[in-house]
C-alpha cells in the first residue's frame, strides 16, 4: 500500500532558523514553503531524495497558532519528530482499507497538503503513538 516515505514532519519553533540549520548542517535545499491555515502551520519541504511518483522530504513545521496540532505538540514535547507521511497511490482507497482494520481516522476525507498533495491523518492512539499521514502526491 505504501510507495515510499514521503516525508518526516518535524515540529520547530522558528522555521527560518531551522531551515538554515538543515541547509548548512546537512546540505539540504528547500523545494517549497507554504502557510496552511487549515492545519495551523507554516512549513517547508526539504528534498532528501528524488523518486517517482514524488520525492522524500523533511517537512519543517512551525505553528501559526498555539492551539493547533503542532502548537500543542511543541508545548507538551518541545521540538522533535511530529509525524511520518507515507506515500500512497490512492489516498481514499488506502484510508478505506486502513479504517477497515479498526484504525481511527483523524480525516475521513483527504485535505489539502504540501505541494498540492492530498493528505489524511490516522489517530496516533491507534498507530502505536506515531502520528501517521497518508500522502497522495501530485505526479511529476
Ligand atoms: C498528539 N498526540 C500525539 C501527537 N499529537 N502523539 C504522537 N504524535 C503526535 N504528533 C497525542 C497526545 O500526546 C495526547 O495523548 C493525544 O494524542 C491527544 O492529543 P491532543 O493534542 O491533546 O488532542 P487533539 O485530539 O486535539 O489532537 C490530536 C490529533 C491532532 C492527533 C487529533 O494533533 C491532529 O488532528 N493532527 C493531525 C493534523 C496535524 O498534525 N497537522 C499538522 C501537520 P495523551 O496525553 O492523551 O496520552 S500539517 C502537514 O503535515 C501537512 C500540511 C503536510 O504534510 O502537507
Ligand atoms: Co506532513
Amino acid at each position: 500500500m505504501f510507495t515510499r516515505i514521503d516525508h518526516v514532519g518535524i515540529a520547530v519553533r522558528d522555521l527560518d532558523k531551522a531551515i538554515t540549520w538543515y541547509e548548512t548542517t546537512f546540505g539540504l535545499t528547500v523545494t517549497a514553503t507554504e502557510t496552511n491555515e487549515e492545519q495551523g502551520v507554516r512549513e517547508a519541504m526539504l528534498l532528501v531524495a528524488d523518486a517517482a511518483p514524488g520525492g522524500s522530504y523533511v517537512q519543517l513545521l512551525e505553528p501559526i497558532r498555539a492551539d493547533s496540532p503542532v502548537g500543542k505538540f511543541l508545548g507538551r514535547n518541545g521540538e522533535g519528530v511530529h509525524h511520518i507521511g507515507y506515500g500512497v497511490n490512492d489516498v481514499e482507497k488506502a484510508l478505506a482499507a486502513i479504517a477497515e482494520q479498526g484504525v481511527r481516522l483523524v480525516d475521513k476525507r483527504p485535505r489539502h497538503g504540501s505541494m498540492g498533495a492530498s493528505i489524511a491523518f490516522l489517530h496516533p492512539k491507534d498507530t502505536g503513538g506515531v502520528l501517521t499521514e497518508l500522502v497522495q502526491a501530485v505526479k511529476h
